[in-house]
């Protein structure tokens, strides 16, 4: 499949809803937006809808509509971010009458009957969509422009991570030139309260490091997490487990946090040149080489996954002493 087949798809229906992954970061929404903006600007006269559950955390970018079930069954469904039928928020895609799968993770799609493109090449959703429309010459409005821009930033880590590639930056670039405003998108997720601050320094105190092999591990148990009931459970699971990162001794980090809802433990597992989405596999999990997670089903089988990194890192090193 090529660019081309995913905007003949769009030409093919006047009706189309937008999906993404559940606990949305600010690729899945960015890419939702970014994509919606893009098709009422080339494509005035479609009616296009977004879905999925809210984000506190991410809320700034915009917001989801509510839509009926009947006009989904007219409708072509697009799910950005994300490949695997069970994260994804809002099950009506079900009722489309095609589904579109556009994604840039590892794992391949299990949807029954979508049709998929999926570049793992791309460090984020919105990198993906951001190239295509640059490649088939295509507009899009300034507003989606800055959400396509916010997705590149949060899952690059402001260009940082393993997978920016100098496409990536041709994509920023052009992104750039149809208004992305930076300052909005900065200033939305770099800027933070006192008690933000304040729970970072809280939780940079509880993390452990195993010095021998160099594996960091976060426990945010039910009894840590009750300190903070109002805190969205994304801004602890996946919002501090990168206060391991940047130590030179540690190689993989690892956050370990109970969800009330699921009663089972969010693993949020990054590295540094170490490929550590096996071991996530492993556990039923899944993601990117170096950033990865999986959901287990208690802190018992969280040891077995610290465990597991050790025994990674070990073999690692007796290849490559330098890790
Ligand atoms: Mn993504």
């Amino acid at each position: 499949m090529e660019y081309i087949d995913i905007i003949n798809k769009i030409k093919e229906y006047d009706r189309i809803v937008i999906f993404r992954h559940s606990r949305p970061d600010l690729d899945a929404l960015g890419s939702q937006i970014g994509l919606a903006q893009a098709i009422n600007k080339n494509y005035p006269d479609k009616e296009v809808y977004m879905v999925g559950d809210s984000s506190n955390r991410y809320a700034f970018i915009g917001k989801m509509d509510e839509i009926s079930d009947d006009f989904i069954i007219d409708s072509l469904a697009i799910i950005c971010d994300v490949a695997c039928k069970n994260m994804v928020s809002d099950e009506r895609y079900n009722l489309a009458k095609e589904v579109l799968v556009i994604d840039h993770h590892e794992n391949s799609c299990d949807i029954e009957n979508a049709i998929s493109y999926i570049d793992n090449s791309k460090v984020a959703c919105a990198e993906l969509i951001a190239d295509m429309l640059m490649t088939l010459n295509l507009d899009i409005t300034s507003y989606g422009a800055t959400a396509l821009y916010g997705g590149m930033v949060t899952d690059s880590g402001r260009f940082q991570y393993a997978g920016t590639t100098s496409k990536t930056f041709l994509a920023a670039s052009y992104l750039f030139s149809k208004g992305a405003d930076m300052d909005f998108i900065y200033n939305n997720i770099y800027v933070e309260t006192l008690e933000q601050r304040e729970m970072k320094n809280y939780f940079s105190n509880l993390y452990q490091v195993d010095k021998e092999s160099g594996v960091a591990y976060l426990f945010c148990t039910k009894e840590v997490m009750s300190k903070y009931p109002n805190i969205p459970f994304f801004d602890i699971s996946r919002g501090m487990v990168n206060l391991m990162a940047g130590v030179k001794e540690v190689v993989i980090w690892s956050n370990f946090t109970y969800d009330k809802e699921s009663d089972k433990v969010i693993g949020e597992f990054r590295s540094r040149g170490v490929t550590i989405v096996d071991i996530a596999k492993k556990y039923g999990g899944g993601g990117h080489p170096f950033a990865c997670g999986a959901t287990l089903k208690d802190y018992e089988e969280a040891r077995l996954v610290i465990e597991d990194f050790k025994t990674l890192v070990r073999e690692k090193r007796k290849e490559n002493g330098n890790i």
